[in-house]
């Protein structure tokens, strides 16, 4: 069995669907986002905590909406930008006169608590270690849970999918979904399965359980 960290029963639905229901557990924490430009180090610290919570194995899946026309944002902020300005909103600030191409990402971070072969940078750069310390600095994890924290192997799956920011269409899916188009379609008019086919999701779980299988990690 396989915990899957998040508050977010959207994730735990498509990861269901692709590594079968029986495989994934929903683990209900709210791991600290740690502040910074990138998925990878607010996955590698999260699956970390997140396991020191649970001691099982243990995954968790930090996405993001990058916007061209914003430079990318709002990326990592994704969340708070939906909680605070919804979706609609996002949609409008696109001008029509604007390129409206984006891309969602996602990291999905694995991590059991023994040691394998983990992804080597940039998780474990000095510079991460500088980054998580400020974030303990500023109330996050203590020196010692980061001492600790740095020696437990992570291993990071990437996925990626192009598309286009348009105005909401479709019912389905979750987040962004209605203004997030690929392909003529939005991720909110697919259902699961067609959505986990191309997403960015549906491409990191792939990712992760091709080595699930080679390496027969959760046997
Ligand atoms: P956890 O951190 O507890 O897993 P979250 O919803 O905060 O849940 P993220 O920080 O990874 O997860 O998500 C960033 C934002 O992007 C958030 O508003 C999500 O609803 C949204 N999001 C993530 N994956 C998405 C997807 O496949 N389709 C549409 N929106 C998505």
């Amino acid at each position: 069995m396989l915990e899957f960290a998040t508050t977010n029963p959207g994730k735990i639905h498509e990861a269901r669907e692709y590594l079968g229901a029986e495989t994934v557990e929903q683990f209900d924490f709210d791991y600290t986002e740690v502040q910074g430009d990138d998925l990878d180090a607010v996955a590698a610290h999260g699956v970390r905590e997140a396991h020191r919570a649970t001691g099982e194995p243990v995954i968790v899946d930090d996405s993001g909406l990058f916007i061209d026309a914003f430079d990318g944002f709002p990326g990592p902020y994704s969340s708070y930008v939906e909680d605070r300005l919804g979706i609609e909103r996002v949609w409008r600030l696109t001008k029509p006169e604007d390129d409206h191409s984006g891309a969602f990402e996602t990291v999905i971070a694995y991590c059991d608590g023994d040691s394998f072969e983990a992804t080597p940078e940039p998780v474990d750069r000095d510079e991460r270690r500088g980054q998580d310390l400020a974030a303990s600095e500023r109330g996050g994890a203590t020196t010692d849970e980061q001492v600790q924290g740095t020696e437990l192997p992570v291993k990071l799956f990437w996925g990626r999918v192009p598309g286009q920011i348009v105005a909401p269409r479709g019912e389905g899916g979750f987040g962004f979904d209605p203004i997030f188009e690929h392909n003529g379609t939005t991720f909110a008019e697919m259902d699961t399965e067609a959505k986990n086919a191309i997403s960015h999701r549906g491409r990191a779980l792939a990712k992760f359980s091709e080595w699930v299988e080679t390496t027969g990690r959760l046997e």
